[in-house]
């Protein structure tokens, strides 16, 4: 078969447009594609639920595949290993209820199976602002990553959601914004961002998963991003709060979307 460049190019375009119009008005939105953004897409999506993850990078897993200082292995306590086992993940146990995994094995697991139940993700686009009527967030503004980094001046197109959810780590970009928009109106204690303190991993893995809620109407928080809005420490290279914080935002959104099988 003699190959035609024109179709291959065709075949592209026309396909990607195609998952795009699909994907104009979903049931949520996650901003980053670390663990706990993956693990939500995947269990939202298995659900039934039509969702588009975001992701600035060229591919999905944020801080998962460097381990701990490159080191590639991560660590994960008993009450996480269950998730990794559902992904079928191999872990090995280390000593007590610590267990460790493959960095590069856990990612590129998670991100195969959030893909291979629906999970539609559309990595290089980032996130730089929201879509909010009467104080609640009903979509996002969304650029294409290149256009941010080179500090091009092109304007940005919008998608609309039931729900959204801020999954981008450290950096809480989404939370941020609507700080900024709206100061003083988060579901934090404060009204404001909290902003991450030190380094406790212990604390820090018990408040991920109770920081993970809604922190404005229609905006969830989930991961390092629940922990950062809300004043917890950060907690290093041990994953499971991460896990347990993505399958928590997928229940929390699927029992508001009317959802009873989680
Ligand atoms: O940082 P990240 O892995 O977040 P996470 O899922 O996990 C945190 C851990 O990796 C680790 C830790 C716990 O052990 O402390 O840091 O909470 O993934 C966040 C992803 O969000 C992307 C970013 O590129 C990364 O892959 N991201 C950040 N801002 C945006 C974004 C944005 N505005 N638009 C799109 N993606």
């Amino acid at each position: 078969m003699a190959l035609d460049e024109r179709i291959i190019t065709q075949a592209i375009v026309e396909r990607w447009h195609k998952k795009f119009q699909e994907s104009l008005d979903v049931d949520v939105c996650i901003v980053g594609g670390g663990p706990a953004g993956i693990v939500a897409g995947y269990f939202l999506s298995t659900w039934g639920h039509r969702v588009s993850l975001f992701e600035r990078k060229l591919s999905l897993g944020g801080g998962m595949w460097g381990g701990g200082m490159m080191f590639n292995e991560i660590v994960v306590q008993e009450e996480a290993r269950e998730i990794l086992d559902q992904f079928g993940v191999p872990t090995v146990r280390f000593t007590g209820e610590y267990y460790c995994a493959d960095s590069v094995m856990c990612t590129t697991t998670l991100a195969s199976k959030a893909t291979l139940a629906g999970l539609r993700v559309w990595n290089l686009m980032s996130m730089e602002d929201v879509v909010m009527r009467s104080e609640r967030i009903t979509g996002l503004v969304i650029n294409w990553s290149a256009v941010q980094i080179a500090r091009l001046h092109v304007d940005p197109l919008s998608i609309a959601s039931k729900f959204t959810v801020d999954a981008t780590g450290h950096a809480c970009e989404v939370v941020n914004v609507v700080e900024r928009k709206v100061p003083g109106k988060l579901l934090t204690p404060s009204g404001k961002f909290e902003g991450e303190k030190s380094l406790w991993a212990d604390r820090a893995e018990q408040l991920t998963l109770e920081n993970t809620t809604e922190v404005f109407p229609g905006l969830y928080v989930t991961g390092m991003a629940a922990n950062a809005t809300f004043g917890g420490p950060r907690m290093g290279p041990i994953f499971g709060g991460m896990l347990m914080s993505g399958k928590k935002v997928a229940e929390l959104i699927h029992a508001r979307l009317g959802g009873s099988n989680a």
